[in-house]
């Protein structure tokens, strides 16, 4: 295939909700879009990063300017580059190798060729991956509050609405007494989780195995990104699984990660290693040991979520992922609505690549900035 032009638009979406984490609050969720034209169609992916480098090292701006300057040049056919003879899915991460970092960008380019790629072959993007589910189970992210009663609530609304598994993001103050708020207001029998982005450290080990009665799937990030070690010492510690994120960001680190015993499941995210081929091999590396793995999120618009649903489809993706309906969202995607069906599942896209396209009318309403890169 050859990339003859890449339109890039910034768009803002308001939340429904405050998104609070340990590292930040948001309240609006501003994203890229990207378009690609090439010789055998149209292909759309989102990039969607923090506006601050909280998270991780990228933020919006910043994959923006990478992707203007350094990472659309290197792909279009017209400049000289080595994509000038053909780019294929495989070959984005190839060409974009020698550049260190911002994964989030480059993941949002190869989705657009996976996108383009599968849709001029007529096919989805889960059949492209080896999905093997048609519903895949969901599971809601619920941001940190100040007041446990508030809290209950919204957990009992998330709940009702069909969600099979509650994440609850915590912080040191705001931990132990609200996931034991929680689990006994819940029951024993609905899946939770908690995840802490990485707001610990290894002396708060003795506090943490307070967790341990609550009966969790996993604690997840608790210790600092770049800490395999101190998680595997932190998982003698505690009997709580604990599930990398942050951590996890190419094959090779999951592969380390599981080797020391730093993790017992993996948060595989696509726009955290690079795009959804490298989320593959993730997948594949954590079969083959036999650790579970769940598909997190970035807050996507319903661009993000319809590639998440695919990759989702996977037979190693046991566990429910960060994969909610547009409505936990936003009041207004710019794709048609993701929906819950009546047994709280999500249904994978079955159209051509990634199986939705955005509202011309509704994204020109959002965009903020545009360019394009030819
Ligand atoms: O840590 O998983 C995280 C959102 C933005 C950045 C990091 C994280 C999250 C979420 C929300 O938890 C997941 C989602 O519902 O998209
Ligand atoms: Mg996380």
């Amino acid at each position: 295939m050859k990339i003859e032009a890449v339109h890039l638009r910034r768009i803002t979406l308001p939340l429904v909700t405050p998104f609070r984490t340990s590292q930040h609050v948001e309240t609006e969720r501003t994203l890229v879009v990207v378009e690609l034209v090439t010789d055998v169609g149209t292909g759309w992916a989102e990039c969607s990063t923090d506006d601050e480098p909280v998270y991780w090292a990228d933020y919006l701006e910043a994959e923006i300017d990478v992707l203007v300057r350094h990472f659309a040049p290197a792909l279009l056919a017209g400049t000289g580059g080595p994509a000038a003879q053909a780019v294929t899915p495989a070959s984005v991460a190839e060409i974009l190798q020698r550049f260190k970092g911002h994964r989030t960008a480059k993941s949002a380019l190869e989705a657009a060729v996976l996108d383009a790629w599968t849709r001029a072959a007529g096919t989805s993007l889960a059949d492209h991956l080896g999905g093997v589910r048609a519903t895949v189970p969901t599971g809601v992210s619920v941001a940190i509050s100040d007041s446990i009663p508030e809290l209950l609530d919204t957990v009992d609304g998330y709940l009702e609405a069909g969600y099979g598994r509650i994440k609850l993001k915590i912080e040191p103050g705001r931990d132990i007494a609200v996931a034991r708020a929680v689990r006994e207001h819940i029951g024993p029998d609905v899946l939770l989780q908690v995840d802490a982005n990485a707001a610990y450290s290894l002396g708060d080990a003795a506090h943490l195995a307070k967790l341990d009665d609550l009966d969790l799937l996993l604690i997840e990030q608790p210790l600092a990104w770049d800490d395999l070690h101190q998680h595997a010492a932190l998982a003698r510690l505690i009997r709580t699984p604990i599930c990398l994120d942050e951590s996890i960001t190419s094959a090779r680190s999951a592969a380390a990660a599981i080797s020391v015993g730093a993790c017992r499941i993996i948060n595989i995210k696509p726009a955290r290693v690079g795009g959804y081929l490298e989320a593959r091999r993730i997948h594949d590396v954590a079969q083959a040991h036999g650790v579970p793995v769940w598909c997190g999120g970035m807050l996507e618009s319903g661009l993000g979520r319809a590639a998440n649903l695919a990759l989702a489809s996977l037979p190693g993706f046991t566990l429910p992922g960060d994969i909610s309906a547009t409505s936990r969202y936003y009041a207004q995607d710019i794709t048609e609505p993701f929906e819950l069906d009546a047994d709280g599942r999500m249904a994978v896209p079955t159209g051509p690549g990634v199986g939705v396209e955005p509202d011309g009318a509704v994204l020109d309403a959002v965009t903020t900035w545009r360019t394009t890169v030819t």
